[in-house]
C-alpha cells in the first residue's frame, strides 16, 4: 500500500468515529447543551478555551506555512541557509510573554468560577440534601423534611438546592453533566456543591468514578419540576404511611412477601432511615428499575429474580431468599402500586432517552 494511502485511510477511520460519537449524546445527558448553573459555567469556559486554542492554532499553522514555502530547498540554491535568529532578545520576549498572557486570560476567568461554583452565601435559606453514594446506587436525604429517596432526585425548577455529597463504600462522583459539574463522593469526609436547573426535566446522572464492576450502570436522575409541584411532592412524601395497605388484594399478597422475604432489612418505605438498599416510597414514579432499566413490571420482576445479571456486583445478590417468579410477580405488583404522588418524571416534562 502507497503512503498517502495509509493516511488516506486513517482519516477516513478518524472522520468515521467523529460521525459515529456525535450521534453518542443524549438530549438529557450532554455538557455540550447546558440548562443549568454549573453546566453553564463549565460550557462557558469551555468556549473560552477553545476559541484561544484555535486562535493559537490558526497563528502557529499560518506561520508554519509561510516559513516552510518561503525557506524551502529549491533548484539553484541548494546551499541557501535563511538568516539564523538564535538567541534573538525580542523572539525569546514576545514567544515567552504570549503563552503568559493567555494562561492568565485562562486562568483568572476559571479561578473567579471555581469560587462562585464554590458559593455557600444562599445555603442556609435553601433546600438542603445529603446524597450518598452507595454500589452503586445513591440515595437522597432531604435535610428538615424527613424525606428520604433513591436514584431520582427531585429539585424545583430555577432554584439553588445544595448537597452535602459523600459515600458509604469506594469513591463514587456525582454528575449531571446537563445541568452541574462533578463532586467526588468520599467516604471519609464530605464534599458541598450546588445544582440548579433552568428548565423542567428529566436530567440524567451518572457516577464518573469507577468504584466497581457495575460502575458504568450507576445512573441516576434529576428530576426538576415547578415550585409548586415540587411543594406538592415535599407534601406527598411527607404524609407517606408505610403501613398502609395496597386496595388490591395481589399487591397486598405482595406486601406481605415484600416483608416475610427479608426485603424491609435493607429496603425502606417511608422515611425510615434504613439505607442498605433503595428507599422505595413512591416506587410506581421512578424513571427506572435499578437505575438503569426502563421502569416496567417485566424488568422489576427480572430485577428481584436476579439482580446480578443486570448489575454484576451489585449488593442486593446473595442476600435475601429465593423467591419464585410468582412471588416476584406479586412484589412487583405490589411496589408498582407505591404512587403517592401526582408530581412524577411526566409533569416534569417525562423522560427523554
Ligand atoms: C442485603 C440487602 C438487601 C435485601 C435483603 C434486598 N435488597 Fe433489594 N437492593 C439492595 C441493594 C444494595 C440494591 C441496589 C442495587 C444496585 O443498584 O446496585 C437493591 C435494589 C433493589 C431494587 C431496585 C431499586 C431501584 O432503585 O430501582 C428493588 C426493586 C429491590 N432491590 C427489591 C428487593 C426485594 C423485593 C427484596 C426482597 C425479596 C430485596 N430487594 C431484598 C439490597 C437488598
Ligand atoms: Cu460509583
Amino acid at each position: 500500500m502507497s503512503h498517502w494511502m495509509g493516511k488516506l485511510k486513517t482519516l477516513l477511520m478518524l472522520s468515521f468515529t467523529a460521525i459515529v460519537l456525535s450521534a453518542c449524546g443524549k438530549e438529557n445527558l450532554t455538557a455540550l447543551d447546558p440548562k443549568g448553573y454549573g453546566a453553564e459555567k463549565s460550557m462557558d469556559i469551555m468556549i473560552l478555551s477553545i476559541v484561544i486554542m484555535t486562535a493559537v492554532f490558526i497563528i502557529v499553522a499560518i506561520i508554519f506555512t509561510i516559513a516552510v514555502v518561503r525557506f524551502r530547498e529549491k533548484k539553484g540554491r541548494e546551499d541557501y541557509i535563511p538568516k539564523q535568529v538564535e538567541g534573538n532578545h525580542t523572539l525569546e520576549i514576545v514567544w515567552t510573554a504570549i503563552p503568559i498572557v493567555l494562561v492568565f486570560v485562562l486562568a483568572i476567568p476559571t479561578i473567579i468560577t471555581i469560587f462562585d461554583l464554590a458559593d455557600t452565601a444562599e445555603a442556609e435559606s435553601s433546600i438542603k440534601v445529603e446524597v450518598t453514594g452507595n454500589q452503586y446506587w445513591w440515595h437522597f436525604d432531604y435535610k428538615g423534611e424527613e424525606i428520604q429517596t433513591s436514584q431520582d432526585l427531585y429539585v424545583p425548577v430555577g432554584k439553588k438546592v445544595y448537597l452535602d455529597i459523600q459515600s458509604s463504600d469506594v469513591i463514587h462522583s456525582f454528575w449531571v453533566p446537563t445541568i452541574s459539574g462533578k463532586m467526588d463522593a468520599n467516604p471519609e469526609n464530605v464534599n458541598t456543591m450546588f445544582i440548579e436547573a433552568y428548565e423542567e426535566g428529566v436530567y440524567w446522572g451518572k457516577c464518573a468514578e469507577l468504584c466497581g464492576p457495575s460502575h458504568s450502570l450507576m445512573d441516576f436522575k434529576v428530576v426538576a419540576v415547578s415550585q409548586d409541584e415540587f411543594d406538592q411532592w415535599v407534601e406527598d412524601m411527607k404524609n407517606v404511611n408505610p403501613e398502609e395497605k395496597p386496595q388490591d388484594a395481589v399487591a397486598s399478597e405482595g406486601q406481605d412477601l415484600f416483608e416475610a422475604n427479608n426485603c424491609m432489612a435493607c429496603h425502606a418505605i417511608g422515611s425510615s432511615p434504613v439505607a442498605v438498599g433503595p428507599n422505595l416510597t413512591n416506587y410506581a414514579n421512578r424513571t427506572a428499575v435499578a437505575g438503569i432499566l426502563e421502569p416496567t413490571k417485566e424488568n422489576l420482576v427480572d430485577w428481584i429474580m436476579d439482580p446480578e445479571s443486570i448489575k454484576p456486583g451489585n449488593k442486593m445478590t446473595g442476600n435475601y431468599p429465593e423467591v419464585s417468579r410468582d412471588e416476584a410477580e406479586k412484589i412487583a405488583e405490589y411496589l408498582m402500586q407505591l404512587d403517592h404522588s401526582d408530581v412524577n418524571p411526566e409533569s416534569a416534562g417525562g423522560i427523554i432517552d
